[in-house]
Order: C-alpha cells, then sequence, then structure tokens
C-alpha cells in the first residue's frame, strides 16, 4: 500500500528527471501501479483512512512521486455536490500527452501544494485553462479528452511531475500574485 512514507520529498533528484514513456500493451507490473495509485488517492480523501493512515488529502498522483520514473498518473477529483456525488475526474492514465491547449490562462485562487512538498509555496500558479489531453488508460486504450478549469489545472500539475517540474516552478518570484490581464483565477 502506498503511504506518506512511499512519496519522495522535493530534493530527491527523481523528482527533477524527465520520466519515461510506458510501452503498450501495459505490463502487469504498471496496471498494478495504476491501482496503487489509484487507491492512495481514495484513501487519502477518505477522512477515517486518512487519519487511520496519516495521509495528506490528494487528488492527484504520480509515478517519479513514488521514486518511479514512468509516464503514469492518477487523478481522483471529488464532486464536492452531495446531490450529485460522481467524482467530476477519476483515472489513471498512461503516455499522458497535452495535444492543445486554450490561450487563455488559469490558476487557484488559493494556490497549490504538493504532497511532495512538506511546506506552504504561497503564490499563483499559472496554467492553462483548457487542455485536450491523450493517454492510454488502465484498460490499454487510448482516450483524447478536453478538460477545462479545475480538472485541467490538476492534470498539468501531475504532468509537470513526469517532466521534472514543480508546481512553484510557475510561480512569479518577483510578485507571487502578480497577474496578467484576462487569466482566469479559479476559487
Ligand atoms: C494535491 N491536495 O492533491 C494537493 C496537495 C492542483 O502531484 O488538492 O502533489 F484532497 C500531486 C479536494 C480538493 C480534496 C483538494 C493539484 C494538486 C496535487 C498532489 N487536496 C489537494 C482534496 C484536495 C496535489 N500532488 C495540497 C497535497
Ligand atoms: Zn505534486
Amino acid at each position: 500500500m502506498i503511504t506518506m512514507d512511499t512519496i519522495i520529498r522535493e530534493g530527491n533528484p527523481t523528482l527533477r528527471e524527465v520520466a519515461k514513456e510506458v510501452s503498450v500493451p501495459l505490463s502487469d507490473e504498471d496496471i498494478k501501479l495504476g491501482e496503487e495509485m489509484m487507491e492512495f488517492l481514495h484513501n487519502s480523501q477518505d477522512p477515517v483512512k486518512a487519519e487511520e493512515l496519516g495521509l495528506r488529502g490528494g487528488v492527484g498522483l504520480a509515478a517519479p512521486q513514488l521514486d518511479i520514473s514512468k509516464r503514469i498518473i492518477a487523478v481522483h477529483v471529488p464532486s464536492g455536490d452531495l446531490e450529485n456525488p460522481e467524482p467530476t475526474l477519476s483515472a489513471v492514465m498512461y503516455n499522458p500527452k497535452i495535444l492543445s491547449h486554450s490561450v487563455q490562462d488559469a490558476c487557484l485562487g488559493e494556490g497549490e501544494g504538493c504532497l511532495s512538498v512538506d511546506r506552504e509555496v504561497p503564490g499563483y500558479v499559472v496554467r492553462h485553462n483548457k487542455i485536450t489531453l491523450s493517454y492510454v488508460d488502465a484498460a490499454g486504450v487510448k482516450q483524447k479528452i478536453r478538460l477545462k478549469n479545475y480538472e485541467a489545472i490538476v492534470v498539468q500539475h501531475e504532468i509537470d511531475h513526469l517532466n521534472g517540474v514543480m508546481f512553484y516552478d510557475h510561480i512569479n518570484q518577483e510578485n507571487p500574485y502578480a497577474l496578467k490581464d484576462g487569466v482566469l483565477v479559479i476559487e
């Protein structure tokens, strides 16, 4: 089972590597890793299990955070709506690739954090507001989807991990809360 002890922290060089693509058809090992990554996200969002296991709540996880330099991410974004409890996005993605993106940028009003970063880093993390993404799903099937707003931000945070990029690399060094005109702030 993946716990906080499995997750490597900033300073570990693996977080700065460009991860390798996985081969398709997927290996049993890569399928199992994806399942374990998704299980971690579920556990981390379950108040009882998160408390028991000492997990920080997470909506995404990338294999390099487990010291595994492969292009695998898991995302699980809860709806936050009691009427509609289906997660707005839940998938393990192999070899995810941004095919195109909006001109408009966006950032989370609250900034971002990271399971591999044990400190608060204030500031806006400016990303693309919309992305068109291809990936291979857990069944080995190629998928192509469009994402916007929060879901697009989460996936970009995860794909950054596959490229050795940390969220704070995107924060304006002079003024962490400086924003160019037209950037959507997601609250
Ligand atoms: C998180 N947690 O998941 C953050 C960190 C924008 O590479 O966002 O480092 F648990 C992956 C509902 C809403 C439920 C938010 C992408 C952030 C990715 C994980 N938690 C949440 C929730 C959360 C990182 N990460 C603060 C841990
Ligand atoms: Zn992260």
